[in-house]
């Protein structure tokens, strides 16, 4: 779940948030082009209220970048492999700008060969992974990402944590609507949204995550001070936080999400593993009618009883954004406008 930002009460153009965005990123270490695709991508975050990777993740991007464990400044190394696979060395940079260096080689490829896969190592991921799946379902194709992030999972039957909140997103093309997309934790929660809750002083849901103990808690500060998350779905999602770790890392050559030590880099957030993504064309599936038949799988679910589709909600706000400019408190708007100097 997205939680809401408390008392959300100023609206602000987006172009204006993102040119905010992209001030301080810059200001703050990184290269224009780098300060671009991270603002464009924070921006989108917040304009569709998937908050636990909006404008609260700038703080985070700042002391990061401040910390030297990242390189704002990286210029992605990108090889053609295969010809169904990309891969990308980040340079230790962000993950987002690796796949803008990639993208139009992996959609040439997906559309020659009916698939590619885009693999990303040396890199960091702070934000929502929708935004990396969603533009290929605009252009017709389907697209399914996966990335691993730090360890704060706890595998379930095991007493420790190791696997991070690896995230799954899924875009597809839908006939006449918004493409069909899901972005999802394979924790029971994003650690993005136990942070929101501990600051608002919030219980969690039973079921979230342990203390320090591995005892079962609903105190969010407790989850983040030497407890962890648990995977969601019992030993469904773990399989999938597994599976993620797999393909994220051991298949890109990134690091699993305990196998890098940022002890020495006080005040750095983003995880530097990896990121692995799957393109396929559909229109070279039999029948060549996916958008079609998509279309009839949402009528279906519709028709018997479903009322709200993964993805309406960031659309809904989307479209609100866009009329009314992109919600978020006076203290945050402030905060961004301090950091921009
Ligand atoms: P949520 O549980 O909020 O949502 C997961 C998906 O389910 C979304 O597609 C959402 O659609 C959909 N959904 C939610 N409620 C319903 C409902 N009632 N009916 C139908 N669909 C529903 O996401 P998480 O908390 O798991 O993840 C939040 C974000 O954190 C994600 O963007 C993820 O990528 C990010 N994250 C990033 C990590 C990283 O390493 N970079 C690590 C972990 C998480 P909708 O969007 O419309 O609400
Ligand atoms: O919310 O779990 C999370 C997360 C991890 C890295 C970036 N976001």
């Amino acid at each position: 779940m997205s939680a809401p930002t408390p008392g959300l009460a100023v609206r602000v153009p987006f172009a204006e948030l993102q040119a905010l965005l992209q001030a301080i990123l810059q200001r703050h270490g990184c290269s224009a082009a780098v300060a671009a695709v991270l603002a464009h991508n924070c921006a989108s975050a917040q304009r569709d209220g998937a908050h636990s990777h909006g404008v609260f993740r700038i703080p985070g991007y700042v002391s990061t970048l401040a910390s030297g464990w990242v390189d704002g400044q990286a210029v992605p190394a990108v090889t053609d492999v295969a010809a169904g696979h990309v891969r990308v060395d980040a340079r230790g940079g962000f993950a987002q700008p690796a796949l803008a260096a990639a993208r139009a080689l992996v959609v040439d490829k997906a559309r020659s060969a009916g698939i590619a896969v885009l693999a990303i190592h040396n890199s960091h991921h702070f934000a929502a992974l929708w935004p990396d799946v969603e533009p290929f379902a605009n252009e017709g194709l389907v697209a399914l990402s996966v990335v691993n992030s730090m360890t704060c999972v706890v595998p379930h039957g095991a007493r420790k944590p190791l696997f991070g909140t690896n995230p799954i997103a899924f875009a597809a093309p839908c006939a006449g609507h918004d493409p069909i997309v899901f972005d999802m934790a394979t924790s029971a929660m994003a650690h993005g949204d136990v942070q929101i809750a501990a600051r608002a002083g919030e219980r969690l849901a039973e079921g979230m995550g342990v203390d320090a103990a591995g005892q079962p808690t609903t105190d969010p500060k407790a989850i983040l001070e030497g407890g962890a998350l648990l995977p969601f779905g019992g030993h469904k999602g773990s399989a999938l936080s597994m599976m993620v770790e797999l393909l994220a890392a051991a298949l890109t050559g990134g690091h699993f999400s305990w196998e890098f030590d940022w002890s020495g880099h006080p005040g750095a957030k983003t995880p530097w593993t990896g990121q692995l993504i799957i393109v396929i064309d559909p229109s070279q599936a039999e029948g060549g009618r996916f958008a079609e038949r998509s279309r009839e799988l949402v009528e279906q679910m519709q028709a018997v009883g479903l009322t709200r589709m993964p993805g309406e909600r960031r659309y809904r706000e989307r479209e609100v954004a866009g009329r009314d400019g992109v919600a978020l408190t006076e203290q945050e708007l402030a905060g961004l406008r301090e950091l921009a100097g």
